[in-house]
């Protein structure tokens, strides 16, 4: 059986994307149910996964339910190769440093919520918040491109960290932006953040008052089609025929998509999909 995997809003929701990188970036497969925080409909997915904790993100297979992101990582680094990294020295300071993430950094975590949807202008970290940066910069420093090489867990952990570095224009050194950027440029990053984008979900405790501009990177110029016909008859997700709400106008070319979901994580970043790639100009 496959693992399915319970998150909440994608777009804010720092331990849901680092529950779903642990799959996604290590080409495991995995069912996922999303529902926005503090709904309804998120409560009865806790109650039916039954783990009691009230958080996401959650696993589960075959009746076995793991309620946490470092249990997850563990059990996942037993079935699938490469996780951690190869060497034991590595291998001992990759898991120091998710444990310092998972325990830790909690004045960023909480001065600079996660929210993926736009950058901050003007936010002015704290003393404590420069301190954790500070720290973040430290055990970065000296990283071969991802922190031991091969993308691993530690990235993983730190993954939304860099989204927050981002997010929040945090001043950070030259390595440490590389390695942000590192982050951003991460195609499954980038379906992560689309797919936020696409759940309209908008959560005002995790918003600050602060003008914004667009998050980093280029993405094609991309809008809601109303007229086909589309170049392409089925989806190129699901294989399913297009739907009359699924068309989206990519650079001038309209695409269409089974649903408007499929639809609208393609505008937020169309070259984030592979399987849209041939489609495109
Ligand atoms: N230690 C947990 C933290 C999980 C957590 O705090 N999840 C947040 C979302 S990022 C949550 O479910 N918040 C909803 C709430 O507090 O009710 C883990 O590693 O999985």
């Amino acid at each position: 059986m496959m693992w399915e995997l319970l998150i909440g809003d994608r777009i804010y929701s720092s331990w849901s994307l680092r529950g779903w990188l642990l799959f996604e970036a290590f080409g495991t497969p995995v069912k996922v149910t999303q529902a926005p925080m503090f709904s309804e409909a998120l409560a009865a997915h806790l109650a039916d996964f039954g783990s009691g904790s009230g958080l996401v993100p959650q696993m589960r297979r075959d009746g076995v339910v793991i309620w946490d992101t470092l249990a997850m990582a563990e059990t996942l680094a037993e079935e699938v190769p490469g996780m951690w990294p190869a060497a034991a020295a590595d291998r001992a300071r990759a898991r120091a440093m998710v444990a310092e993430m998972h325990s830790g950094f909690t004045a960023l975590r909480s001065a600079c919520p996660m929210n993926m949807r736009h950058v901050y202008e003007g936010f002015e970290p704290d003393d404590a918040v420069r301190r954790d940066l500070d720290r973040v910069e430290a055990l970065w420093s000296g990283a071969p491109g991802w922190l031991f090489g091969d993308y691993s867990i530690a990235d993983v952990f730190y993954a939304p960290v860099a989204m927050r570095i981002a997010g929040y224009g945090l001043e950070v050194g030259a390595e440490a932006q590389a390695y942000v950027e590192r982050h951003l440029a991460h195609k499954a990053v980038r379906r992560w953040r689309a797919m936020g984008i696409a759940e309209h979900s908008v959560q005002p405790g995790y918003d600050l008052d602060l003008p914004t501009h667009d998050w980093p990177g280029t993405r094609r110029p991309a809008r809601v089609a109303t007229n086909g016909p589309a170049v392409n008859e089925t989806c190129p997700f699901s294989g399913r025929p297009v739907a009359p709400d699924g068309l989206a106008e990519v650079d001038g070319r309209v695409i269409g998509f089974c649903n408007s979901f499929c639809r609208d994580k393609v505008i937020a970043d169309a070259e984030a999909w592979s399987a849209v790639r041939p489609l495109l100009t």
